[in-house]
């Protein structure tokens, strides 16, 4: 963190990007470190490979959020929070070719350090807790603000403090962050009440094609494209449609299977035994232990087929 530090101090100009299908984390992780350079007088841009879904369009410094196309370099320095690996960025050019030096901070286990400088935590929460961090050692006064996207990384990656990756750090965080005047109702508000009946029709025609199978242990969904057309990406996603497969009785993964311009995307949500982050890497994904995923060449019965497969060697025999 120290070379971090250091590197951040000295810079004059930051590139920072959000992954595809950007999250809570990536939204707000990278909108609260991108605040608090900018307050020591760094100039800032921020791009992203898709737009910002709507849910987290409230967060302060959302609407200046540039597509790649319009990113003008050179930058002294390219940092990137909660991308797991630089494929994610959706940058046109190598990311070495917009700034002299590339800064990793992150939490997914699956990070290789691509980075010049590095600081990945896979037992912190969100990259928005190593934001914090961060900020804190440049010595950046967490205002309302800045604690508002750090939150918001915080609760949607915790699933609203409900995944054992909160601890009592985490809570502690979330504390000073209220503390600073922030409305956790009103932001649960904003990234869950305002849905669109169009992405409920869409978790309503995916919950239709629920089934359980490997003996009641994995619970599978699936949308067509005609399911959510006309619906704008990340929609739906923000719905977690995934989870609800999860969350029945004896089932340990959740399996949604959505078929996508570039194949099948496959999401898997495990309540614990399995680690669901391997079974991705294996299918040519990613993601963490309990949350993860790949995309499959099509058609979906395909896709379907190599999921079940490769969960079936990981489930133990009961
Ligand atoms: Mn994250």
């Amino acid at each position: 963190v120290k070379a971090i530090v250091e590197e951040l101090r000295a810079t004059g100009s930051v590139l920072m990007s959000l992954h595809r299908q950007p999250d809570g984390d990536s939204v707000g992780s990278t909108l609260a470190v991108a605040m608090g350079l900018r307050r020591r007088g760094k100039r800032v841009t921020v791009a992203s490979p898709d737009p910002v879904p709507r849910s987290y369009r409230f967060l302060p410094g959302a609407d200046e959020i540039v597509g790649w196309a319009e990113v003008e370099g050179p930058f002294d320095t390219v940092l990137l929070l909660d991308c797991a690996d630089p494929e994610r960025t959706g940058a046109p050019r190598p990311l070495r070719s917009y700034g002299r030096v590339v800064v990793n901070i992150d939490h997914h286990a699956t990070n290789r350090a691509y980075g010049d400088l590095n600081f990945v935590d896979p037992g912190a929460s969100s990259s928005a807790e190593l934001a914090a961090r961060l900020l804190e050692r440049l010595g950046v006064v967490i205002d309302r603000d800045i604690a508002l996207a750090l939150y918001t990384g915080i609760a949607t990656d915790t699933g609203g403090f409900r995944y054992s990756s909160t601890t009592a750090d985490t809570h502690r965080l979330a504390a000073r962050l209220v503390d600073t005047g922030i409305d956790p109702g009103e932001v649960s508000e904003a990234i869950y009440e305002q849905n669109d009946p169009a992405a409920l029709r869409v978790l309503g025609r995916a919950l239709s094609t629920l089934r359980l199978e490997a003996d009641g242990r994995v619970a599978v969904m699936e949308l067509r494209r005609a399911d959510f057309e006309g619906l704008p990406p990340g929609e739906a996603d923000s719905l977690g449609i995934v989870n609800f497969a999860r969350s029945i009785a004896g089932v340990e993964v959740g399996c949604l299977l959505r078929e996508d311009e570039d194949g099948i995307k496959v999401s898997l949500r495990s309540k614990g035994r399995v680690d669901v982050g391997a079974v991705c890497q294996a299918l040519g994904g990613g993601g963490h232990p309990r949350a993860a995923g790949a995309t499959l060449p099509g058609p979906l019965p395909d896709a379907r087929r190599a999921v079940l497969a490769a969960l079936a060697k990981v489930l133990e025999p009961r």
